[in-house]
């Protein structure tokens, strides 16, 4: 008998630790505070709860707070009706709790609008409380979430005075989701989204979704993606996609959903898909009237039109304004919204690809209905490990932009590499267009003051898959954190992303959280440089955009890598000054000067915009030659010391995610060589120069990275 209790502890002992351990929590792990001290602060402080669960919103919020601080606290939290004791929680709005209705701060939660919150500590009848009040549930289940994350964090909340609200009204997750349960450049399983098992059966998991992305404000996920399939707006489709609502509403997110432009035809047999076409357009109506029986508070359409050889108004002879204006007309009456994508390029190889969105889009700004928005990747061609801002930001005052980033690592190392991206959502959010003066920061495009949008918003495109952990990597759990807290408010630094990430889901240890930050916030740069350093972009292999592949020269040609680097005996890059493509032109002045003017254009950007000379010298005194070389190897050189930091977090970071960021680690070492040795030699073929001293030699020749498969990266078939 007792041999058999203490099985069944030891048991659940290991049960709890890996369950606590296999990454699943993501950052909501609520570890139970270590720092005794710390721990019994805490609790004297904390003493109940009282939020009335007057909406199902609500109801999220209170079950959120009871479980997440007794889970830190080790002990059982009450959910209390009236203040005898200090140290009660109060949450509500005015309207759900008469506490905070008497607390005359009706001025200061005007300021909070829909969505924010204010938390603070105040004396009620002489009893200290912190109240998390806001103008809705929504914003009382964000304040929940920012006050459990304050204890996460480890922070005092003896006297809190805390506000907040989101810069941007819509932020979104896009899944690239299909319905057979791919994932276009997914690379974490399959899409989370059982279609079959839908709707009798509901995974449990869609409400931890729901509450990871509640957590950071994200209040709206595309769930299909955008190269769309019809069959999604059929009835049998909707009724699943309404059950996936239903677990969603509670957690304030809506779904939306992608628009095929041929569905008109493909489902609903007409013959034509015009958006001027009166049958067209009652059918779209129809189709929105029938959406929204079944899910009432559906955001609305997301549209990849006449791009990649997606169907769009273009076919008809019509513009992108026409085709949007239609869905638009069609969701309008009841509160919905379109997001009309810009990564378009036509059919024929524009003389320079970065060019078209913005030659397609500009000409149309002011033609848009008011519920559409034109939704922007971060840079002019495609999700690069390094882009300068798109051009388009900035340039439509008069139709609402938004950004759409890639939270999945397509082009940065799958789910393999260790690539913190919120430098990278950063540094495009902070590039100031100077579309209205200096300080016309891409940020304000986004939040919208800049040009006083009627909506804002801002997409990231999913890294989720149904991997136990999420994410595949550990680390790319951070990628998706660090999108949804840049959507609710773009100036956070990535530098305070990290830090609270890291001590969420790893430790509050201060020399391990020390190291991890260092790790995250280089990691980016360091793939840059052993991928595509100084500008250079869409080098990789083509297929899957894991490896190298600058040799790439067949097909159609802006879909190939030479078409990028243009290396030839002379030098490197793609003119795209005033002298080659013009595509400097598109920017304000005087970012256009900047990159047209060598001595000004960023270093990191050069081979975007200049043909260079291999004997060129840059600013560290190197030819651009030996540059290259360098920075290639430099790259490989930095995941070695990304290993050897992450070994000093052994013992204070757990066991499972310890070995499984190891062993991948291992991995991104091996492919960051593979990236430098195949771009070196081949770039070699052109220059016909030796490599600097100090630049390893590569193992093989050419032939040996043109043709190499890989057979271990999620993603990829061979
Ligand atoms: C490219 C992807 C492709 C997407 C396309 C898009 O390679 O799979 O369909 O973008 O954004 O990055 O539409």
């Amino acid at each position: 008998m007792i041999h058999k209790i203490l099985l069944a502890l030891v048991l659940a002992f290991f049960s709890v630790s890996l369950e606590a351990e296999d990454g699943y929590k993501l950052w909501l792990r609520y570890e139970k505070i270590g720092d005794q001290q710390l721990r019994e602060q805490y609790q004297k402080q904390i003493s109940g709860i009282m939020i009335v669960s007057s909406s199902a919103v609500a109801a999220a919020a209170s079950s959120e707070m009871q479980a997440g601080l007794e889970s830190m606290l080790g002990i059982s939290i009450p959910q209390v009706s009236k203040l005898r004791k200090n140290g009660v929680i109060v949450a509500g709005t005015p309207q759900s709790s008469p506490v905070i209705a008497s607390l005359g701060i009706e001025e200061k939660l005007a300021g909070a609008g829909n969505e924010g919150y204010i938390i603070y500590t105040t004396a009620y009848k002489r009893r200290k409380i912190t109240v998390i009040a806001a103008n809705s549930d929504a914003g009382v289940l964000y304040g929940t979430f920012h006050f459990l994350r304050l204890l996460q964090l480890h922070r005092d909340i003896g006297s809190l005075s805390v506000e907040s609200s989101p810069k941007t009204m819509i932020r979104l997750l896009n899944h690239w989701d299909n319905l057979n349960r791919s994932v276009e450049r997914g690379y974490a399983g399959l899409s989370l989204w059982d279609w079959k098992a839908l709707p009798d059966s509901v995974d449990t998991r869609y409400k931890d979704y729901a509450r990871a992305n509640a957590s950071v404000g994200i209040n709206g996920s595309v769930l299909t993606n955008v190269n769309a399939n019809a069959l999604i707006l059929t009835p049998e489709y909707l009724v699943k996609v309404a059950a996936i609502a239903d677990v969603f509403r509670p957690y304030n997110i809506k779904v939306y959903l992608t628009a095929r432009f041929s569905a008109p035809i493909e489902i609903g047999k007409l013959k034509t898909a015009d958006p001027l076409d009166t049958e067209v357009r009652d059918w779209w109506k129809k189709k929105a009237d029938e959406i929204y029986k079944v899910i009432p508070d559906f955001g609305g359409f997301l549209v990849k039109a006449n791009s990649e050889g997606q169907p769009g108004p273009q076919n008809y002879g019509r513009s992108h304004a026409d085709g949007a204006n239609m869905l638009a007309d069609a969701v309008v009456q009841h509160g919905g919204i379109v997001m009309w994508r810009a990564f378009v390029y036509d059919n024929n190889v524009p003389d320079d690809r970065a060019k078209q969105a913005y030659n397609e889009f500009v000409p149309l700004d002011g033609k848009f209905r008011n519920n559409v928005l034109v939704q922007v990747k971060n840079g002019p061609i495609d999700f690069q490990p390094r882009e300068p801002f798109h051009p388009l930001f900035g340039a439509m005052p008069q139709t609402p932009v938004m950004p759409e980033f890639q939270i999945t690592q397509e082009y940065l190392g799958s789910s393999v590499h260790l690539v913190f991206l919120a430098p990278l959502f950063e540094e495009c959010l902070k590039s100031d267009t100077y579309a209205k003066g200096e300080g016309s920061l891409v940020a304000k495009v986004v939040e919208g003051t800049l040009h006083n949008y009627r909506i804002t918003a801002m997409a990231g495109v999913s890294n989720i898959g149904n991997v136990r952990n999420w994410t595949g990597h550990p680390f790319a759990q951070a990628n998706w954190y660090a999108f949804g807290r840049l959507a609710w408010d773009p100036y956070i630094s990535s530098e305070d992303i990290a830090d609270e990430w890291i001590r969420m889901t790893f430790t509050n240890e201060s020399s391990a959280l020390g190291t991890i930050k260092k790790m995250m916030l280089d990691s980016r740069e360091i793939a840059v440089n052993y991928m595509t350093p100084l500008g250079l972009h869409h080098i990789m292999y083509s297929g899957h955009h894991y490896g190298p592949g600058p040799w790439v020269d067949r097909g159609r040609s802006d879909w190939t890598s030479v078409y990028y680097h243009r290396a030839d005996a002379q030098g490197i890059g793609f003119d795209r000054t005033s002298k080659g493509s013009d595509a400097v032109s598109q920017y304000f002045k005087p970012v256009r000067d900047m990159y047209e003017n060598l001595n000004t254009c960023p270093e990191n950007l050069l081979l975007w915009f200049h043909h260079m000379p291999w004997d060129y010298r840059l600013s560290s005194g190197k030819t651009l030659w030996d540059e290259i070389c360098l920075r290639y190897d430099d790259g490989v050189k930095s995941v070695k010391r990304l290993q050897s930091d992450w070994k000093k977090t052994k013992g204070i970071v757990d066991g499972e995610r310890f070995d499984q960021v190891s062993a991948l680690l291992v991995k991104q070492e091996r492919d960051a060589a593979i990236w430098r040795d195949g771009c070196i030699l081949y770039f070699q073929t052109f220059s016909r120069k030796p490599l600097p001293a100090g630049v390893a030699q590569p193992e093989h020749d050419l032939d040996y990275y043109r043709n190499y498969r890989y057979t271990d990266i999620p993603g990829i078939s061979r």
